[in-house]
């Protein structure tokens, strides 16, 4: 008796075993179930005519380009043979596993034979990408090739006012750079959803759930028309995860000496590094100017900074001089207070010499060094002592003047 195999279930458990492959889900059942949901969906989107046995395309948000980077896989070369066959291209599949930092298994990951994913795009519009990622920290250690790899992959999303652009709980399919617009940051707690921090025209969202492989962990809401510009998960993870694995390397031992930092676990502190970023100052550069809104913390990795204060207090002569407050060294922090205190930098930070930092954002230090703000309070009030001393009461670093 010969059995004979359904048109189209070929393919239907190649697709699956591809993906399987290339995401190595720790679950098979439920990767089938979510892997056969969405080519269930995308079939009924396609309309009815056409099977589709082939895969899922997850990534339809814009049209892009498959490149291959030209080395041989042979797992490809089988595909090409039939050519009634696609491979699916790009997956937002994520399962949630647990919270832990140990995020990356290089040679897991370290599959340089994965397709690239293009999304095209004008002069204008990577000029623009540019400059919304030029200060983005977890891409700051990336390498010329890494960085354009990324750059290429990633694509342009408007956003209108009251979108959500994240829900907590979702799993990660895109991280988001900021070109424009306000978004806000909820976090439920308790079955209340409070809102716990904004962005303001720039900085990103959206690493955890991919870096980890957890639920969003919050929800990101805009609040004004918007510009973002996604990366998927795949090239996120190729990319940034395997150069996080080498930020550890290079930063560990570093972090682990940093006093302030002596309060967290092991695995708290390499969470840190995951989303510092380093950047380097040549002598004289201001890296913080006194009455600006704060946006970042920083350690010192080498080098010193100079910290400046102006007096509110103008004489003719004088004008509004800055006075030397302290320096800085390799291990030691700044620009907690404006964070701490939610108010303008209280004095200004300038590289001596060439200096190296590593710098967090606002939202990575408050997620993150809760358990050191105890000692960074304690610091404060010391300010506030040598405050009096220096400039007399009528100084308030909680009011710092331009
Ligand atoms: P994600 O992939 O989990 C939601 O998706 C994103 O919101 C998350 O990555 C971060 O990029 C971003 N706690 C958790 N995620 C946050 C937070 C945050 N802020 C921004 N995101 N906290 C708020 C800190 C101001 C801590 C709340 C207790
Ligand atoms: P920020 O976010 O206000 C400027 O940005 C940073 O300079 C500030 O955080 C501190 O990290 C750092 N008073 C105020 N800020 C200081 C001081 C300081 N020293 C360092 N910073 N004082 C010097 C105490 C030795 C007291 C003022 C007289």
């Amino acid at each position: 008796m010969s059995i004979e195999i359904p048109s189209g279930l070929t393919e239907l458990l190649q697709g699956y075993t591809v993906e399987v492959l290339r995401q190595r889900p720790p679950d098979l059942l439920e990767f089938a179930v979510q892997y056969f949901t969405r080519l269930r969906e995308k079939k009924l989107q396609d309309g009815a005519g056409r099977p589709h046995t082939r895969g899922v395309n997850f990534d339809s948000e814009q049209p892009m380009q498959i490149e291959s980077n030209g080395e041989e896989n042979n797992d490809d070369d089988e595909e090409d043979d039939d050519s009634d066959f696609e491979p699916p291209v790009i997956n937002r599949y994520s399962r949630r596993v647990s919270v832990c930092a140990e995020a990356f298994n290089p040679d897991e990951e370290d599959d340089d034979t994965e397709p690239r994913i293009v999304h095209p795009k004008t002069d204008e519009q990577r000029c623009r990408l540019q400059e919304s990622c030029k200060d983005i920290l977890i891409f700051k250690n990336l390498d010329q090739e890494q960085l354009s790899q990324v750059l290429d992959a990633m694509f342009e999303r408007r956003v209108q006012p009251q979108e959500h652009v994240i829900d907590q709980g979702d799993d990660g399919d895109n991280f988001y750079v900021i070109e424009r617009g306000q978004y806000d940051i909820f976090v439920s707690r308790d079955g209340q959803s409070c809102c716990v921090g904004a962005y303001n025209n720039h900085g990103s969202f959206g690493e955890l759930a991919l870096m980890y492989n957890t639920p969003r962990a919050a929800t990101i809401v805009a609040t004004s028309e918007g510009a973002l510009w996604g990366l998927d998960r795949v090239t996120f993870r190729r990319i940034i995860l395997k150069n996080n694995a080498k930020k550890r390397k290079r930063f560990e031992a570093f972090v682990e000496s940093v006093p302030v930092l002596k309060s967290l676990e092991l695995s708290e502190r390499m969470k840190i590094v995951d989303v510092i970023g380093e950047k380097i100052y040549k002598d004289g550069d201001r890296i913080i100017e006194q009455g600006d809104k704060a946006e970042s913390f920083f350690i010192v990795e080498s080098g010193e900074v100079k910290i400046m204060m102006k007096s509110k207090t103008k004489t003719a002569q004088e004008g509004n001089q800055e006075v030397e407050l302290t320096r800085c060294t390799r291990g030691q922090y700044f620009g907690e207070l404006a964070l701490v205190t939610n108010k303008p930098r209280a004095a200004s930070a300038y590289a001596v010499d060439d200096v190296k930092c590593l710098v967090m954002d606002v939202q990575a230090f408050e997620r993150l060094l809760g358990p050191c703000k105890d000692i960074m309070k304690r610091n404060i009030t010391h300010y506030e002592e040598q405050l009096v001393a220096l400039f007399g009461s009528s100084m308030d670093l909680r009011d710092p003047g331009k």
